[in-house]
């Protein structure tokens, strides 16, 4: 069954969504939700997601939104056929948790706000808050050192091998890098500049952007 997702292809949390169906190469169908236009917001929407954010998927009947929640069920959906990401023993799957909940709350909310401040705003014709995004990339840089700590003594954030811990930061640090104007944060570091320059150079990760292109 072809799982459906709703969301633009240019946002981040649909884009985790995509590398992480394409990492199995599993089928699915977009079904593009425009966020300029509002239809997000609409009663429609809202009955497959109430918060009216994407992105959501429809698996045959089971509805499921939150794009972490929802990588860690296709990888469990597809556990035993493609690259193992939810970790092999139970600690590996703690240290995949942990790291997923480092993403989405001392990394993720800082890109947030740092894009939104020097991107999003700016595209609206509004004016970004840049003493704002300035605490935000201090921060960042705090948050981007202990990364380099554990990168430096381990290949992937929760171990040897790839995980969902480690595809969750792939839309954040594309952004960060190419919209925001913030790669030497990532390129001053030497860990997690061979850490990121290896993940982006999936096929998954390759593929989405070439989508997200189209
Ligand atoms: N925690 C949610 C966040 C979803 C989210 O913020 N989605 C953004 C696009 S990346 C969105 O829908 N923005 C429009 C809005 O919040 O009104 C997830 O990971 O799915």
């Amino acid at each position: 069954m072809v799982v459906k997702v709703y969301g633009p292809l240019k946002a981040a949390c649909p884009q985790r969504v995509l590398a992480c169906l394409l990492e199995f190469g599993a089928d699915f169908e977009l079904v593009h939700v425009d966020l300029h236009a509002g239809h997000h917001k609409r009663p429609d929407f809202l009955l497959r997601q109430p918060f009216g954010q994407v992105p959501v998927i429809e698996d045959g009947n089971f509805r499921l939104f939150e794009s972490r929640a929802i990588i860690r069920y296709i990888a469990a959906k597809h556990a035993g056929r493609g690259p193992n990401l939810l970790g092999r023993t139970v600690e590996e799957r703690a240290l995949v948790d942990q790291w997923l909940e480092v993403e989405a709350h001392n990394f993720n909310d800082l890109v947030y706000t740092l894009v939104l401040q020097l991107v999003i705003l700016p595209q609206m014709g509004q004016q970004g808050d840049l003493a704002l995004a300035h605490s935000c990339e201090c921060k960042l840089e705090k948050v981007l050192d202990i990364y380099e700590q554990r990168l430096s003594e381990s290949v992937y954030l929760a171990g040897d091998s790839f995980t969902l811990a480690d595809l969750s930061h792939l839309p954040g640090i594309r952004y960060l890098i190419e919209d925001a104007g913030m790669g030497h944060l990532i390129k001053e570091r030497e860990a997690v500049n061979s850490w990121w320059e290896d993940i982006s150079s999936r096929l998954a990760w390759k593929k989405v952007i070439k989508l997200a292109a189209e």
